[in-house]
């Protein structure tokens, strides 16, 4: 059987310095530190549950260097989406992603179904201090055939729509997180099951997707 495992694994790809640990740490627990930890290859992880399934959102948060190339081609055979990071204060950030995107492309056959999002991070720092317009991302980005999104760690700005857009743009299983749309902490008593601060929270309910398919929630 082709592992569809109850992992759902996004990978960070992009050059040193521009925030991959940032996103991935402000999005897992909401906090940002103005230091510069250099990082060899970190993996978080998030629980959702799809349905009645609880699984995992595993984030991998990789170096920016081409230093481990085995270990970057085996993030990307196991990846289910991507992200591609740079800083809209560095061109150099956005033309560094080129050969990591060729490499994506060449390991996965099947990218056209494959969530992949261009990401211009940084974008709270001041206009003189900007080498890449929003324009010229977007440009880029659909150029690749992708989605586009500018974020800033540093402020909270689409840190969570980030994820949220990637996992909505997922077509062989409907993952898609459901931070707002649903006051799952103890505010409302609900009818059903609602294991209390682990919210495992079942039913389709409101937002209920249309076809079919599953639904997954962050707990
Ligand atoms: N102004 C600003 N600085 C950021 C942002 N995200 C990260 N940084 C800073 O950029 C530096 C590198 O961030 P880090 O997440 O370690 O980058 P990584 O090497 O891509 O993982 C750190 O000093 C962060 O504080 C952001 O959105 N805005
Ligand atoms: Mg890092």
């Amino acid at each position: 059987m082709p592992e569809q495992s109850n992992d759902y694994r996004v990978v960070v790809f992009g050059a040193g310095g521009v925030g991959k640990s940032s996103l991935v740490i402000r999005f897992i627990t909401g906090s940002f530190r103005d230091s510069y930890i250099p990082t060899i290859e970190d993996t978080y992880r998030q629980v959702i549950s799809c349905n009645k399934n609880i699984c995992t959102l595993q984030i991998t948060d990789t170096t920016g260097s081409h230093q481990f190339p085995a270990m970057q081609r085996l993030s990307i055979t196991k990846g289910h989406a991507f992200i591609l990071v740079y800083s809209v204060c560095s061109k150099q950030s956005l033309e560094e992603l080129r050969p990591i995107w060729s490499l994506i492309k060449e390991l996965k056959p099947n990218i056209s179904e494959i969530p992949v999002m261009l990401v211009g991070n940084k974008c709270d720092e001041s206009a003189e201090l900007r080498e890449v317009s929003t324009s010229e991302g977007s440009t880029e980005a659909s150029l690749m055939g992708v989605s586009f999104m500018e974020t800033s760690a540093k402020t909270n700005h689409n840190v969570t729509e980030l994820f949220q857009e990637l996992l909505n743009m997922e077509k062989n299983r409907s993952v898609s997180l459901q931070l707002d749309g649903k006051k799952n902490k103890k505010s409302k008593p609900k009818k059903n099951k609602d294991v209390s601060n682990g919210t495992i929270t079942q039913e389709g309910g409101e937002g209920s997707s249309g076809n079919g398919k599953e639904k997954c929630h962050v707990m």
